[in-house]
C-alpha cells in the first residue's frame, strides 16, 4: 500500500522541492472539531487560502508548514471548516488564493461529479452560487492546479474539509463528523527517500486527538470522511457497529437496516466517507482506530517529529505508544464492574522466534503452555496457536512475556469488559487501567466470549515491528468446541512474515497464510458443506482472497464478517472473492458442485505478494 509508481514518486520530488518556504508570520492552524458550520443566516461564506502552521500534536507539539482554509476573519483551521446546512439551502461560496500556486478546489457543489471544479489563480478571488439538492456527507478539498486527489503531497494535504446536507425529514442527532488529513512527502534521510507522513483526525493525532464521552447505552453516530491519499480499515475496540451508507468520490451507496452487516472494522479506501452507528453496552475506555500499523504506531505518523530510532522507541516507552489515526472513548456508567471468577485457565508464552521468514531478524510469537503450565521451545508458532473457546466460558489467560521488550495483547473482535481488551494505558475504566507487561513479566486478564465466530488476537504493543514479527493468531469462539472439524472447517490466517529489514513507512514485502508461503493443499468432496475461515491480519496490506480457477470463480455463500453472522438477505451464494484489510474477518460456506482442481489465491491488490493454496474437489463415488 506504500509502493508506489515511480513516475508519482519523481513527480512529487519534483513538486515538494519547488515549493518556497512560508514566510515565518504564516498564522497557526486551529484544529477544527466539526462541530460548527460557517454556514449561518446569511447565504454568504467565504473561504479564503492561506499557508498556515499546523501543530497535529497540539499547541506544544512541532508546527508543519502546510496550505488551510479560513473562513471570514477568524483563524485557519485543519481540516477546512465544516460546511453544513439543511438541504435546499442556497450558498453564495466566496473563494480567495493568497497562494503563490494555482488551486483547483473540488468538490464544493456537493454532486460527486468530476466537473465540480473551481480553479483559482495566484491572488484571485471567485464566487459561486450553490443549492444543496442532496443529503449526505461530501468531501471538498484543494489540490495544485490539474492534480488528482491521489497525487496530493504535504501543503495541499490539509486543504481538506467535509460538506454535510441535511435530509430536513430526519433531523440530525448528536452526530459528529470526522475528516482524516494525510501531509506525505519524500525525504532524503541519510542517503535514503523517507516516506514522510502526518495522519490526523480532525486535525489532531493521538494522543491529542479529541477525547470522546458517551453515557453507556446512548447510539453513537459518527460520519466519517477519508480525506487522505490511503485507505484506513477503522477498527472499533469492544462493540459492533453498523455502516449505513458509503460514498467515494463519484456515488453514494445507502443500505438499508436490514442489509447492514455488524462489523468492527470497515475499510475506508482513499476518498470515501461512511455514516456509522452504534451502541456502547460496555463502560470503561475504549479505542477507536485505523489498522495500518504504520498509520498508528510512531512509525510513519510521528515520524515527521521523531526520526530517529531511539527517540521514536522512547516515545513508544513514555506510554505514547499509539499515534496518528486513534480516537479514544470513555463510555460512563454508575455501575461497577464486577469481579468475575473464570472456569478455564490458559497461559500463554510470547518469546523471541526466528523463522525461516524472518530473513535474518528475530521475529516473535506465542506458544500456548500444556497441561503442566510449561512450554516446549519448539511450541512457539507463527501465526499464533488457535485458542478455542466456548461461547459465554470465562477463560483467564496468563500472559508471559519472555520477550526482551514490553508487549500487550488484544482480543480483536471481543464484547468483552474494558481492562483485558489490551490497549496499554487506555482499556480499563476508574483509574484502573492496563499497563504493557513488561519484559520478563505475566500479567492474567479473563473474558467471556459472548459470540461463536471467527476472531483474532494479537499484539497491541509496537504493532508493526510485533505483528509482523509474528504475535497474531486467530480465536474460534465456539457453541461446542468438542464439534470443531477442520477437516471441513478451515482457518487461514493471512500475517506478516516476520521481521526483516524494512525501510521505515514502507510495507513488509513478505506475507504469510497458516505462517506459511506455500500451505498444503485443501481436500473437498461435491456436495459437501465446508466452511472457510479468514482472518485477515497482515499490519501493512489488504488483501484479495478468490476461490476458482483462473479464469473463473466458484460461488460461496458470505456467513459471518468479523465474527458476528450476517443478516439472511446476505446470505446468498456469490461469486467467491474477498477483499480483507488489516482487522476484518470472514467466514464463507462452499458446497463444490463439480469435481476439478480449484485455487485458493490470497494476494495483494497491486504490488507486494501473492500465495496459491491448492484446493481439490472430488467426486463423490459409486455406492
Ligand atoms: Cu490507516
Amino acid at each position: 500500500m506504500f509502493s508506489l509508481p515511480l513516475g508519482l514518486l519523481w513527480g512529487q520530488l519534483l513538486v515538494s522541492s519547488a515549493v518556497p518556504t512560508p514566510p515565518r508570520a504564516a498564522p497557526v492552524a486551529a484544529p477544527n472539531d466539526n462541530r460548527t458550520t460557517v454556514v449561518g443566516t446569511v447565504p454568504a461564506v467565504a473561504l479564503t487560502l492561506v499557508e498556515a502552521l499546523w501543530k497535529p500534536e497540539g499547541g506544544q507539539g512541532p508546527a508543519l508548514n502546510v496550505w488551510a482554509m479560513t473562513s471570514s476573519d477568524s483563524l485557519p483551521v485543519v481540516p477546512s471548516p465544516l460546511i453544513r446546512m439543511a438541504r435546499g439551502r442556497t450558498l453564495q461560496l466566496r473563494l480567495t488564493n493568497t497562494l503563490r500556486d494555482t488551486i483547483d478546489v473540488h468538490g464544493l457543489r456537493a454532486t460527486r461529479e468530476a466537473n465540480d471544479v473551481v480553479v483559482l489563480l495566484p491572488g484571485e478571488s471567485r464566487t459561486i452560487s450553490v443549492t444543496y439538492g442532496r443529503s449526505g456527507q461530501f468531501l471538498y478539498w484543494g489540490g495544485r492546479h490539474g492534480q488528482s486527489f491521489d497525487d496530493r503531497g504535504w501543503e495541499e494535504g490539509q486543504l481538506t474539509g467535509a460538506i454535510v446536507v441535511d435530509d430536513p425529514q430526519q433531523p440530525r442527532g448528536g452526530d459528529r463528523v470526522f475528516v482524516v488529513t494525510e501531509s506525505f512527502k519524500f525525504e532524503e534521510v541519510a542517503g535514503r527517500r523517507e516516506v514522510v507522513s502526518q495522519l490526523a483526525v480532525n486535525g489532531l493525532s493521538w494522543p491529542h486527538t479529541e477525547p470522546l464521552r458517551y453515557a453507556m447505552g446512548d447510539s453513537v453516530h459518527w460520519r466519517w470522511l477519508n480525506g487522505a491519499t490511503i485507505p484506513h480499515p477503522m477498527h472499533l475496540h469492544g462493540f459492533y457497529y453498523r455502516v449505513s451508507a458509503m460514498t467515494t468520490l463519484a456515488a453514494e451507496t445507502r443500505t438499508p437496516p436490514a442489509r447492514q452487516p455488524l462489523v468492527v472494522t470497515q475499510y475506508l479506501p482513499p476518498g470515501n466517507t461512511m455514516q456509522m452507528a452504534f451502541l456502547p453496552t460496555e463502560p470503561g475506555n475504549w479505542v477507536f482506530h485505523c489498522h495500518f500499523a504504520q498509520h498508528v504506531n510512531g512509525v510513519s505518523t510521528a515520524d515527521t517529529v521523531y526520526r530517529d530510532a531511539e527517540r521514536r522507541m522512547a516515545y513508544t516507552l513514555e506510554g505514547r505508544h499509539m499515534s496518528g489515526l486513534v480516537m479514544g472513548l470513555t463510555v460512563t456508567s454508575p455501575e461497577p464492574t464486577p469481579e468475575r471468577a473464570a472456569t478455564r485457565h490458559l497461559r500463554l508464552f510470547m518469546d523471541k522466534k526466528s523463522t525461516p521468514f524472518t530473513h535474518g531478524g528475530e521475529g516473535v510469537a506465542f506458544a500456548l503452555a500444556d497441561s503442566t503450565g510449561a512450554v516446549a521451545q519448539n511450541g512457539f508458532r507463527v501465526p499464533a496457536p488457535v485458542l478455542l473457546l466456548k461461547r459465554g466460558e470465562r477463560v483467564a489467560i496468563t500472559l508471559v512475556n519472555r520477550l526482551p521488550q514490553a508487549t500487550s495483547v488484544h482480543w480483536h473482535g471481543l464484547e468483552i469488559e474494558s481492562y483485558p481488551d489490551g490497549v496499554p494505558h487506555v482499556s480499563g475504566r476508574d483509574g484502573k487501567l492496563l499497563h504493557p507487561i513488561p519484559a520478563g513479566d505475566s500479567l492474567t486478564v479473563n473474558f467471556a466470549p459472548p459470540r461463536s465466530g471467527t476472531f483474532m488476537y494479537h499484539s497491541h504493543f509496537s504493532e508493526a515491528s510485533q505483528m509482523n514479527g509474528g504475535m497474531y493468531g486467530a480465536i474460534l469462539v465456539l457453541d461446542d468446541p468438542a464439534r470443531y472439524s477442520p477437516a471441513t472447517d478451515h482457518l487461514f490466517v493471512i500475517g506478516g512474515g516476520g521481521i526483516p529489514a524494512v525501510p521505515l513507512g514502507t510495507a513488509s514485502p513478505w506475507g504469510l497464510v497458516n505462517g506459511r508461503t506455500s500451505p498444503p493443499p485443501v481436500s473437498m468432496k461435491v456436495g459437501e458443506r465446508h466452511r472457510f475461515r479468514f482472518a485477515s491480519i497482515h499490519p501493512d496490506w489488504e488483501v484479495r482472497v478468490t476461490l476458482g480457477t483462473l479464469t473463473q470463480a466458484m460461488a460461496w455463500t458470505p456467513v459471518a464478517k468479523d465474527g458476528a453472522e450476517l443478516p439472511a438477505v446476505l446470505r446468498t451464494p456469490v461469486p467467491a472473492t474477498w477483499m480483507g484489510g488489516p482487522g476484518e474477518t470472514a467466514d464463507f460456506e462452499v458446497t463444490p458442485s463439480r469435481p476439478g482442481d480449484y485455487l485458493l489465491q490470497v494476494r495483494t491488490e497491486s504490488s507486494g505478494w501473492s500465495i496459491v493454496i491448492p484446493v481439490t474437489v472430488k467426486a463423490v463415488g459409486p455406492r
